[in-house]
């Protein structure tokens, strides 16, 4: 018991570090303990699936997404301790595209890390092109907070439904300016691969994200049930927390413990 108590107090006299971390994945094979928020209203259809749309084996995530006044997400919202934008994350995974009009989402929809009470996403972007050519159009994205958002297209050309694969990664000491790179990859004949370079005072906003997955925030005004986007994700892997306390007295102990056995049997001989 000493020696637990000792780690515990040793571990809250640590300085607090970034949050050890762990890369989750699923195949969907059977539903993963995902968060399910807001399908069922204003034509929203979406959350686990037996269907294999994006091209992996049976099961996956996703369905139908419309313009809509309230936030809706598909996702793993236990990652352990917030991830903040000064660690690394990355994600990867299978999409598909298999509707979709000239849908302007508002916010849009994001496949990525996210947070729903601040509207911080990081990842894939769809949305709509609001001027001719009108079409579907799939960004990477940096959004450090409701009105702050920063993205850059990655089809130049209204998107060609197809199954894609893509990851991202985000270096947070990557980039032009050194204070962060998001390298963003999507297959396909009108994908490739983008960055986006954060300023020092962007990345001062220090955006954290709780969360992974399928993720619309809500639009201010108007739904509009028949603008939609219908996408599928499958074998994901992402990166996740593991919780700080517990992670901290985990390793604490892994040094007290056998020190102390040493301990023993020093006083034994
Ligand atoms: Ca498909
Ligand atoms: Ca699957």
């Amino acid at each position: 018991m000493r020696y637990v108590l000792g780690a515990i107090v040793l571990g809250a006299l640590l300085p607090a570090a970034a949050p050890a971390q762990v890369i989750r994945s699923t195949d969907f094979t059977v539903p993963p303990a995902w968060s399910l928020l807001g399908t069922g209203t204003n034509n929203n259809d979406f959350g686990y699936r037996t269907t294999a749309n994006a091209g992996g084996a049976a099961g996956e995530a996703g369905g139908r997404f419309t313009r809509t006044t309230s936030t809706r997400y598909y996702a793993d919202r236990n990652l352990g301790t917030p991830l903040p934008l000064s660690t690394p994350i990355t994600a990867s995974g299978r999409l598909d595209i298999s509707d979709g009009n000239s849908a302007d989402l508002g916010p849009g929809l994001v496949i990525g890390h996210f947070n729903p009470a601040t509207a911080a996403s990081i990842g894939i972007y769809f949305n709509a092109q609001l001027e001719t050519p009108y079409g579907l159009y799939m960004d990477a994205i940096v959004r450090l907070g409701p009105s702050a958002i920063i993205q850059t297209r990655i089809t130049n050309s209204p998107m060609a439904f197809v199954d894609r694969t893509w990851n991202y990664t985000w270096d947070p000491v990557g980039g032009i300016y050194g204070a962060g790179r998001l390298t963003t990859t999507v297959s396909g004949p009108d994908g490739g691969t983008v960055v986006i370079d954060v300023t020092a005072a962007q990345a001062a906003v220090a955006p954290v994200f709780d969360s992974f997955g399928m993720y619309a925030a809500a639009v201010s005004s108007v739904n509009q049930p028949t603008w939609l986007v219908e996408t599928y994700i499958d074998d994901v892997s992402y990166t996740a927390a593991v919780p700080e306390p517990s992670s901290i007295v985990l390793a604490t102990m892994g040094v007290l413990v056998p020190g102390a056995r040493w301990l023993r049997r020093r006083r034994k001989a």
